[in-house]
């Protein structure tokens, strides 16, 4: 349909939501984490554009808009309704742009449905889109490679008045210096990590301050893959009398005097990409510089640090058997993680791991628009696609039995130590139960 809105400063920035496995978008009253995306995006856009955000997790789309340029986002299989939101906004005349990790990683199928594509980071290029689009101009791809970060101010005024949790999110870096097969951040940025510059982090973390929020989220994905910036980063954040949340690798347990430092610096949680407990999975995934059989004393040493943690981990890896998905249910009650989080293997196009699974014969599902983290798409040689489907909820069911929350977070040290800290955390998985019990997987909140 050929475009009828008029082209100015103006643009709307949505971040789909993702459908469940009834197939019913997921919508909440409250989304607790909120990513940096649109609100950095909105900066880059220039102080002389006007920008609305709609996070349709908690937002509804506003269809009737008159702004012309649409920019949509893409995690993982929001990618799905994004396309979805694309090809609707085409038919209503705008014009329509997306990135992010999944539209980088299936461009080509992505791009049938949009104006242009940003591949990969946007600085750089995003003022260059944004002048093609006002010049009528506009290519298909835009891709370039950076090389250093630095990044404005987030807008982080046009999210606080939504329905979000009381952290705002901060990047320090992207990229990682691993690079594990299943992994989006290694397949974009391989093995590269990208630093901002401290000072530029650290008046990101005073605005947030500023505006009245007393925690942040470290959206990092391993702020540990530079020890000295690492830090030097926390003495500054101590400075500043915040708490904060992010993720990175076990590791840091086998380092007390950064993991001191981290914890003094007001770290309360971290999340951990564990993945398995069993040792050939993760060499298989190109994952073996972590020990499984560390793994129980170094949550050990992460929780006597007074930080919370929270795991990820993976069902359905190639050695999986039923044995070993119940011995990592009853390994997460035992070590009392407070939020434990699990995810079947999913390929993602674009990874190697999917061309290597594809070419395995073991994929029973190529069909993207099918795929869910929650619903597996691949056998391995011990169990069918079903009985991984029925483990993954049983896992879930198990680790969020109310005797197990009661182990996990209650009967514990921390509580002690902790105790609001502790109800708070209570409070968090008897939601996460409540989502389990409706067969929703907790991974939005
Ligand atoms: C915070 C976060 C969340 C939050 C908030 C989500 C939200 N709706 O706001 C929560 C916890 C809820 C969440 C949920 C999910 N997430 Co998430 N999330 C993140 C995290 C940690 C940070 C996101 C962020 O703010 N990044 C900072 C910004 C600046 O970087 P960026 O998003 O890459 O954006 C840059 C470019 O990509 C580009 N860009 C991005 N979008 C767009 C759009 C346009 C139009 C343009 C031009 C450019 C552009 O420009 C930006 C500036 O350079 C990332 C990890 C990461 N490193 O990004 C994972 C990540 C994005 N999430 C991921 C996934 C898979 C999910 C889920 C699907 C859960 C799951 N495991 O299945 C859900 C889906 C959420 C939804 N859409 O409803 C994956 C995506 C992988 C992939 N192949 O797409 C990531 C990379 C984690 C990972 N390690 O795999 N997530």
């Amino acid at each position: 349909m050929e475009n009828k809105f008029k082209k100015e400063k103006r643009m709307l920035l949505i971040q789909p939501t993702i459908y469940d496995n009834n197939h019913l978008l997921v919508k909440k009253n409250m989304l607790y984490f909120v990513g940096l995306t649109m609100p950095l995006l909105a900066a880059e856009c220039g102080d002389d554009w006007d920008v609305e955000i709609c996070i349709e997790t908690i937002e509804d789309i506003p269809w009737d808009t008159d702004i012309d340029l649409i920019g949509i986002g893409s995690m993982g299989h929001s990618i799905i309704r994004g396309i979805e939101i694309a090809k609707k906004f085409k038919e209503l005349g705008h014009t329509v742009v997306m990135g992010g990790y999944m539209a980088s990683l299936v461009s080509d199928e992505v791009k049938q449905y949009c104006d242009a594509i940003l591949i990969g980071d946007a600085e750089g290029y995003w003022q260059d889109m944004l002048n093609d689009y006002l010049n009528d101009n506009l290519k298909e791809f835009y891709s370039k490679k950076i090389e250093t970060l630095s990044t404005p101010l987030p807008r982080y005024e046009l999210i606080t008045s939504k329905k979000i949790g009381d952290f705002l999110p901060v990047q320090a870096g992207r990229g990682c210096p691993n690079s594990c097969a299943f992994c989006s951040i290694a397949c974009l940025y391989k093995g590269k990590y990208l630093r901002r510059e401290i000072p530029e982090v650290i008046r990101d973390i005073k605005k947030v301050k500023e505006l009245g929020f007393k925690k942040f989220l470290l959206i990092d994905d391993n702020i540990l893959s530079d020890r000295k910036y690492t830090m030097d980063l926390c003495a500054e954040i101590k400075k500043l009398n915040m708490k904060w949340y992010s993720q990175c690798s076990i590791k840091l347990a086998e380092d007390p005097e950064l993991l001191k430092c981290v914890a003094d610096s007001g770290c309360i949680c971290l999340s951990f990409g564990l993945e398995s407990i069993t040792e050939t999975n993760l060499h298989k995934m190109n994952k073996s510089w972590e020990d499984p059989k560390e793994y129980g004393r170094l949550v050990k040493t992460i929780i006597d640090a007074g930080i919370d943690v929270a795991t990820e981990m993976m069902i359905g890896l190639d050695d999986d058997t039923e044995e070993s998905i119940k011995k990592t249910a009853q390994f997460v009650i035992d070590n009392k993680i407070t939020a434990p989080k699990f995810y079947i293997i999913t390929p993602i196009p674009g990874t190697p791991f999917f061309d290597e699974v594809k070419d395995s014969g073991e994929l029973i599902n190529d069909n993207i628009y099918e795929y869910s983290p929650s619903k597996a798409v691949k056998r391995n040689k011990q169990l069918s696609a079903e009985d991984i489907d029925r483990l993954y909820w049983w896992t879930y069911n198990e680790v969020y039995s109310i005797k197990n929350i009661f182990k996990r977070v209650i009967f514990t040290k921390s509580f002690l130590k902790h105790p609001m800290r502790s109800l708070f955390n209570f409070g968090v998985n008897m939601f996460y139960r409540y989502h389990i019990k409706h067969n929703i997987a907790p991974i939005i909140i």
